[in-house]
């Protein structure tokens, strides 16, 4: 009692010299304070979508410039985590989960990964009506708690989108017509076409996803994948889709992509291309090995810079470095920071320290 007493004071103390001195938000305040005393960080009582929510106070997004505007016409950048494949590690999906990454990690989206060829992907024998039941919840959750949230159709091993159309466009008419009236969710068709796959492939399959999406839901955002697991923005740059609200992804993963990617991303934004980073990692392109803050750093002041949107990979305890949670750790939300591994420990102080517009 004495403690959280004398805490609730040097917070509020903190914060009254920090906000006049006009260098840090309220959130940033915040996470100044708390990061003097360390979590476990609590879960918030009422876990809910009050006017202070995200998607309360931004509600529709657009795609304008690089990047997205809220209801209000202002730039408004989406910041949060990716989970990792949702058939591997369904126990994060959970209100506690999303609430901890709401309000501890400061993050205002969360993006569903539903792999469609790996083992127990939507097209190579994975539950489809588990798998469904899962996002559903995710979107539940995430609506619940005011937040956006990405369908993410996470082609990999299936290289080519084609590959799965069919089944693609069968899950996105059926996501689109129960989330038409949601104000948060975000549609991306795929995830990292690669191994020389074209620009034109990957259009010629857009022009039959989109329109199924947007004949249920005229102003969704969607988010297209690009050539060489979607690094090759400068294609799409010089040949776009002809649709509006469309972000083309461009991911990063810091150990391994670096000034030469920021460089193609500046181009493409002088071009006048919209960009979301669907997904990076601190470390290498392989999900492990070690990781790069530096750049990883020199990446987000770039983001932030244009009001580009980003989600990190990815949200689970596996054995490798892009993993946040410990690979001991079996909590599944109020994590504390020696329960995060060392990219965790980075991404939570990131995320908390940068503010949100
Ligand atoms: C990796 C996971 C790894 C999993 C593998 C499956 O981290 O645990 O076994 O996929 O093939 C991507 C992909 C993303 C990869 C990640 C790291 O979108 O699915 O996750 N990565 O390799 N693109 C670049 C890197």
């Amino acid at each position: 009692m004495y403690v959280k007493k004398y805490r609730v004071l040097l917070i509020s103390l903190l914060s009254a010299v920090l906000l006049t001195t006009g260098t840090f938000s309220i959130s940033t305040s915040k996470a100044f304070a708390d990061s003097l005393n360390p979590p476990p960080v609590p879960v918030s009582d009422s876990p809910s979508a009050t006017s202070s929510s995200p998607v309360a106070a931004h509600g529709n997004l657009h795609v304008d410039g690089p990047g997205l505007t809220d209801c209000h016409g202002e730039k408004y950048q989406l910041r949060g985590m990716s989970t990792h494949g949702i058939a591997w590690f369904p126990q994060y999906i959970t209100l506690e989960t999303f609430c901890t990454l709401r309000d501890d990690w400061n993050t205002n989206c969360i993006r569903l990964a539903m792999y469609t060829e790996e083992y127990n992907g939507y097209c190579s024998g994975g539950n489809q009506d588990e798998l469904k039941a899962l996002i559903q919840k995710g979107v539940d959750y995430a609506t619940e708690l005011g937040m956006y949230v990405i369908l993410d159709w996470h082609v990999l091993n299936d290289r080519d989108p084609n590959v799965h159309k069919t089944e693609a466009r069968a899950f996105f008419q059926e996501m689109s017509s129960l989330y038409k009236n949601h104000k948060n969710v975000l549609y991306e068709i795929c995830n990292e076409p690669n191994s020389n796959v074209t620009w034109d492939s990957i259009k010629s399959y857009a022009r039959e996803v989109i329109p199924v999406i947007r004949a249920n839901d005229p102003d969704a955002v969607i988010i297209v994948g690009t050539p060489t697991w979607s690094q090759d923005i400068h294609q799409a740059a010089s040949a776009p889709l002809e649709y509006e609200n469309v972000l083309y992804a461009l991911h990063f993963y810091a150990a391994t992509h670096t000034d030469w990617l920021r460089q193609r991303l500046e181009t493409c934004i002088a071009q006048g291309l919209p960009v979301f980073v669907s997904e990076f990692g601190t470390c290498d392109a392989s999900g492990n090995g070690s990781n790069d803050f530096h750049q990883a750093a020199q990446w987000l002041d770039l983001l932030d810079n244009y009001s580009i949107s980003y989600c990190c990979w990815n949200l689970a305890n596996k054995a490798e470095a892009s993993s946040v949670l410990s690979p001991d750790c079996k909590k599944i939300s109020g994590w504390s920071l020696d329960e995060l591994s060392e990219s965790g420990k980075w991404i939570f102080e990131q995320f908390r320290s940068r503010s949100l517009h």
